[in-house]
């Protein structure tokens, strides 16, 4: 009896040192004496996935028998980290575990970094997806995600002779514990060839002949809802290509031409597009994008017709969520298989996919909208070429009647771009193709409404909304900071953990001494914790109980590092001049990757790299200030540097940074921000209070009047003494003695044009962290601010943002098991 077989490997805290044995003799071939460490992290997550599997199984059952709407959510990114700390933690398994292994007189955490991590992604977008799936499942949404299973995920970064090199991200060089390779849901996609036409009984239809076919293979990784007994599934997808599909080329001998097509469709998901906003024409990451794209729909639809054989119920069973342009193809993928496979009439094809989609932005520099030039259409997705032009005609069709004779919205509107090359704009495709469009911030939303997309936004004004960002609690507090979630309970209880609201609760603790102080004694161990990975990873030694002043993220102008090192270089030059210098050690922290085509990106890290270095062995500056740049940034680093910092830095050009998430990172583990008045700074301020935040710099209206009234940065250089003397050290070489001028560019282009207002906003940005350095003398009002910072934060959790996607887009409920009687 199959029930009873599944009964039985229901596992328990008692049973839990025997399957770790068991897998540490059997799927190892070790015992006590000859284990690894890494065989016994492997043995102990075999343990937990049995674990996970027996739930897995509940679950879709659960879905199969409710048959509710299904949330897709398509990226081609995942940030996930490490897997194995979070799922014991969102199973409850953690006090068992424990127990269960003592006896064996094994400790799992000693294990946990063993795990290779996971990092499918490039950064916010990424990681924005990883949380989603945590709050989805632990809202018992049967919500799927799809990606890809790129072979290296995001490149990893050494250091050499402190420049940037990239080096291939290896992740799956040891098993991957957390997936699952399903075979038997391979589908194949199609690329290249022609496109019949014919009729039947007077109507036209299409025909297409591809030239060859690529398989997608997909594994399945568990998501783990926190303590509801949930798993839902990330589907990843890999390209593989099978003879079967390509024989003609090799029984007609084109023995040579069909291998090498055979390792070209392989490279498909060999590597993650590292994220060059303004770099586009990849012709390969187009035929990702499409690869991606095809296995998805194709598995969606699989689904689909398992509970339904009538279409028009399609938008009552499912909804797919594009996350940002990336699987934008989705629009015409769907029609296609609607109206040539599905022999569906175009008009109701069209109301069914047009109720279908989702599309939400994460970019505001316009240049960095994609479009595809239409020839990689032509060459690789004819038939979706037609298809979009068929949209684009019938598009304009409505808008021309709505704005007679207007020919330059019909130029502005169209899913073709013209000039100088002719090329499909992806944004407008998801537009026309969703029934929401949203930002990510509440400004954000604002600026796609009145800059971005104005015409669309007059057209279709309902269909824009605003869904400010949020994070997980579990991994960004409970998992990340154990010591100040276990604080947090003791006062408020445990309920926070899926009702981050619970969290204001704490604000009757700010003048409670024995609170605060054991809220500042958490920050110091932590600080410990970050001191000693400082010092692995860098050589640098700092102060316990320094001030962490911290930015970590990618690399970009908008985000201006580079005003943060000015800053640093400004302070040095104060010391050197022998200003006095009270209270602890100062220790300026960055990390990030730059794409590895951005030029000045790396060039900025080569100035913070070589500022480190004359800074930190300056006998005279008598390590009043240390600068370090931690390399290799990645989410277990995070992890690591969040819960410990004091000042968090955000500080992007105001109406450039979409949302940010970090910036709520930071504040949810009481570090204080300094920051611009962008993207979610903004509501931050407004949830913790102005008092609680420093900001600074020119808001979004002054930098739009800056940009129009012929802003001169050499003249606030001539001006401003303290700006002038920072970029007089930089160009004397101070910082480059034996590699002269290397920073010349990045001073040059400050002076010439400043695009990112830095010199607009310096002495700004220089008073406000003088404020800082005073209030932070302030022991007691700092920590006060800090857990008023702690207490406020509920609304940024991404169980909120989650909720409203649910209920204003995908009209999706959650599902709950039958309680047993
Ligand atoms: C584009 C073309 C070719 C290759 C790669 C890409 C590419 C890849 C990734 C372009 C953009 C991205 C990622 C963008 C991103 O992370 N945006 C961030 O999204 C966060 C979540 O909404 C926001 O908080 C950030 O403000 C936003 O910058």
């Amino acid at each position: 009896n199959w029930d009873n077989i599944d009964s039985q490997v229901t596992i328990q805290q008692e049973s839990i040192a025997s399957f770790f044995v068991h897998y540490l003799k059997f799927f190892s071939g070790k015992d006590r004496h000859s284990a690894s460490e890494l065989d016994i992290y492997n043995a102990l997550a075999y343990t937990i996935r049995d674990h996970i599997i027996e739930k897995w199984l509940e679950t879709k059952k659960l879905y199969n028998n409710n048959e509710p709407k299904r949330v897709y959510y398509l990226s081609m990114e995942y940030l996930l980290g490490r897997l194995f700390t979070n799922n014991i933690i969102n199973l409850g398994a953690d006090e068992q575990f424990k127990k269960g292994l003592k006896k064996l007189g094994v400790n799992w955490e000693d294990f946990s970094t063993w795990e290779r991590e996971s990092a499918l992604g490039n950064g916010g977008l990424g990681r924005l997806a990883a949380c989603f799936l945590d709050s989805m499942a632990t809202l018992n949404l049967p919500a799927v995600g799809y990606g890809l299973r790129y072979e290296y995920g995001i490149f990893r970064q050494d250091i050499c002779q402190g420049y940037q090199v990239e080096e291939p991200d290896e992740w799956l060089k040891f098993d991957n514990i957390w997936e699952m390779k399903r075979v038997e849901h391979t589908v194949p996609v199609h690329f290249g060839g022609e496109v019949e036409v014919y009729h039947i009984d007077g109507v036209e239809k299409h025909n297409w002949c591809p030239s060859y076919t690529v398989l997608g293979i997909p594994y399945d990784m568990p998501v783990v809802g926190y303590g509801n007994n949930i798993i839902n599934t990330l589907r990843l997808w890999s390209a593989k290509v099978s003879e079967e599909f390509n024989l003609q080329d090799f029984n007609q001998g084109n023995y040579i031409d069909a291998v090498s097509e055979k390792v070209e469709g392989e490279t498909l998901t060999k590597v993650l597009y590292p994220d060059d906003r303004t770099e586009s024409g990849r012709e390969l990451r187009f035929r990702q994008q499409y690869f991606f794209v095809c296995c998805s729909i194709q598995d969606i639809i699989r689904k689909f017709k398992k509970e339904s054989n009538d279409f028009r119920d399609f938008p009552k069973k499912a909804v797919i969520q594009l996350n940002d342009t990336h699987p934008s193809i989705s629009v015409s993928e769907l029609m296609r298989i609607l109206v040539d496979e599905e022999d569906i009439n175009w008009d109701l094809a069209w109301e069914i996919t047009s109720k279908s989609f989702g599309y939400t932005n994460h970019t505001i520099l316009p240049e960095a909208l994609e479009k595809w030039p239409v020839e990689f259409f032509q060459r690789h997705l004819p038939r979706h070429l037609q298809i979009i032009y068929e949209l684009n005609q019938r598009f304009l069709q409505k808008i021309s009647v709505m704005h007679p004779g207007d020919n330059d919205i019909l130029r502005r509107m169209s899913l073709v771009e013209e000039y100088p090359q002719k090329k499909i704009r992806m944004a407008h495709l998801a537009i026309i193709g969703s029934t929401s469009v949203n930002g990510v911030s509440e400004i954000h939303s604002e600026i796609l409404k009145s800059q971005v997309m104005p015409d669309f936004y007059k057209s279709f004004p309902n269909r824009f909304n605003n869904k400010t960002n949020g994070i997980t609690p579990r991994r960004w507090l409970l998992q990340a900071n154990p010591d100040l979630a276990d604080l947090i309970t003791q006062k408020i209880g445990k309920d926070w953990v899926c009702d981050l609201s619970k969290l204001k609760q704490l604000e009757k603790y700010v003048d409670d001494k024995a609170f605060s102080k054991q809220f500042r004694k958490i920050k110091a161990t932590n600080k410990e914790k970050l001191a000693q990975l400082i010092k692995e990873k860098t050589g640098v030694v700092v102060k316990n109980d320094a001030i962490f002043d911290v930015q970590i993220k990618r690399i970009h102008e908008y985000k201006r590092q580079l005003m943060n090192i000015l800053h640093v270089i400004h302070l040095y030059c104060e010391l050197r001049e022998n200003k006095d210098h009270k209270g602890p050690q100062r220790v300026f922290l960055f990390a990030g990757k730059a794409a590895p085509g951005y030029y000045m990106a790396k060039m900025i890290i080569k100035l913070i790299l070589n500022v480190a270095k004359v800074i930190n062995n300056d006998e005279l500056i008598n390590d009043k200030i240390k600068v370090v740049f931690i390399p290799n940034y990645k989410v277990s680093m995070a992890e690591v540097i969040i819960p410990a910092t004091d000042i968090s830095e955000q500080i992007s050009t105001a109406g450039k940074e979409a949302s940010g998430t970090g910036n709520m990172k930071f504040a949810l583990n009481g570090a204080l921000t300094i920051g611009t008045l962008d993207g979610a700074n903004i509501e931050i301020m407004n949830e913790v209070g102005k008092d609680n935040i420093f900001t600074f710099g020119l808001d979004i209206d002054e930098i739009k009047t800056k940009r129009q009234s012929n802003y001169q940065p050499n003249e606030l250089y001539e001006q401003n003494p303290k700006i002038k003397k920072v970029v007089d050290l930089i160009q004397s070489n101070f910082f480059s003695f034996n590699e002269s001028g290397i920073f010349d560019p990045i001073c040059n282009s400050l002076l010439s044009e400043d695009q990112y207002f830095i010199f607009a906003d310096f002495d700004s940005y220089l008073d406000c962290h003088e404020k800082i350095l005073q209030e932070y003398r302030n022991e007691k009002t700092w920590t006060k601010k800090a857990i008023l910072n702690v207490a406020r934060m509920g609304k940024f959790s991404s169980d909120r943002t989650i909720k409203e996607y649910a209920e204003d887009i995908w009209k999706v409920s959650p599902v709950f098991p039958k309680k047993a009687k």
